[in-house]
């Protein structure tokens, strides 16, 4: 038995080095199924949780163009969720289970979201930086091994090039516009950049899970590479915008062709991941009563399509019996 299992791990482990993808059927150790659940569901949550900070400027939205906008965008981060819950319940987990993790504290999503959205700037940062960090993982894993997060991916990465731009153009507007709203763009970029730069997780040296994702092929790169990415990225973008990044150590490197940077507070990082976030307690709080309060609408769903089932079933009933 012992020699079966590191036999299929070998070949499983070979289709991997080959650039195979794994799909839902195909035999894969138990660890891998479980590491794709926590990080899809993880993702999916994200989505779900990301449309509030967002959520709460729709009805603010400086004008119709703007409010169609963000109202589009917080619809397709929905959108989002459901392709990763799906792609998630491939893997053998129910989205009633998800659910549950993430109503009782069990699952994470994204320390971003836990940040509070106190002008429409961030709604413009948001946009630029979160949206922006989110595609550079998110192109990685375009590529990774299991079929159904990369298909999902695919179309997710797309949208999230909307996204980028929209909130970057909100950026430029209050960039080229009255001082004040300069100010603003600024005082939302200083907030929200350092937060930006922790969505990428612990450095290499503090994530558990990189290494065995890494030669699982769940990642491409490691949470430091791109998040180097993002900077080297970013910073030309502020240049352009006129903002200055909030950090006095960063500055180009012309021998390792990247950017320096200062360190990130780690110990902020931390407390927002278990829970002590700015935020924290009002977006759960947020998602446990969405949940309740749509009881009466997953009954009504449920009761109709037992409806429709049993009418089917005895339309095919009286098609045998004639
Ligand atoms: N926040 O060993 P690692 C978006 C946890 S989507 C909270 O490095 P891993 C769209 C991590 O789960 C944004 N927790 O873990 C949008 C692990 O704990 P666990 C979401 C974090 O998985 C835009 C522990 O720390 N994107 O923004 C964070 O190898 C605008 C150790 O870390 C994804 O989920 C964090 N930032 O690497 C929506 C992408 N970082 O689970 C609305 C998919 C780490 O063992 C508006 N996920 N942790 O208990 C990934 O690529 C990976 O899961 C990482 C973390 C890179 C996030």
């Amino acid at each position: 038995m012992k020699n079966n299992i590191h036999d299929l791990e070998e070949k499983f482990q070979a289709r991997i080095d080959a650039g195979e993808k794994i799909e839902p059927k195909d035999w894969m150790p138990e660890k891998y199924r479980k590491t794709h659940i926590r990080q899809i569901s993880q993702h999916a949550h994200s989505e779900i949780v990301g449309m509030l900070p967002e959520g709460n400027w729709i009805t603010r939205a400086p004008s119709l163009r703007r409010k169609l906008g963000l109202l589009a965008k917080v619809q397709d981060e929905a959108g989002h969720g459901l392709y990763l819950y799906s792609a998630a319940e491939t893997l053998g987990i129910s989205r009633d289970q998800m659910f549950d993790q993430l109503h009782t504290g069990k699952a994470k999503y994204s320390s971003i979201f836990n940040y509070p959205t106190l002008s429409w700037a961030d709604i413009g940062a948001i946009g630029w930086l979160v949206d922006g960090a989110a595609i550079i993982n998110q192109v990685m894993l375009t590529r990774t091994s299991f079929g159904p997060y990369a298909r999902a991916m695919v179309r997710i990465c797309k949208e999230e090039s909307f996204h980028q731009r929209q909130g970057y153009e909100i950026m430029l507007g209050l960039c080229r516009g009255t001082e004040e709203q300069k100010e603003m763009a600024q005082d939302a970029l200083n907030r929200f950049w350092w937060p930006s730069l922790m969505m990428f997780g612990p450095k290499d040296e503090d994530s558990p899970n990189t290494e065995q994702s890494v030669k699982w092929k769940i990642k491409r790169k490691t949470n430091d590479e791109l998040r180097q990415e993002f900077i080297d990225i970013t910073v030309p973008q502020a240049d352009f915008l006129g903002l200055k990044m909030p950090d006095p150590d960063l500055k180009w490197n012309e021998e390792r062709g990247h950017y320096d940077f200062g360190e990130i507070d780690w110990d902020e990082f931390w407390q927002v991941v278990k829970g002590n976030g700015p935020c924290n307690k009002e977006r759960l709080k947020a998602r446990t009563d969405a949940w309740d309060e749509g009881a009466w609408v997953r009954d009504a769903a449920n009761a109709y399509a037992e409806k429709q089932s049993l009418k089917k079933q005895s339309e095919n009933n009286k098609k045998i019996a004639s």
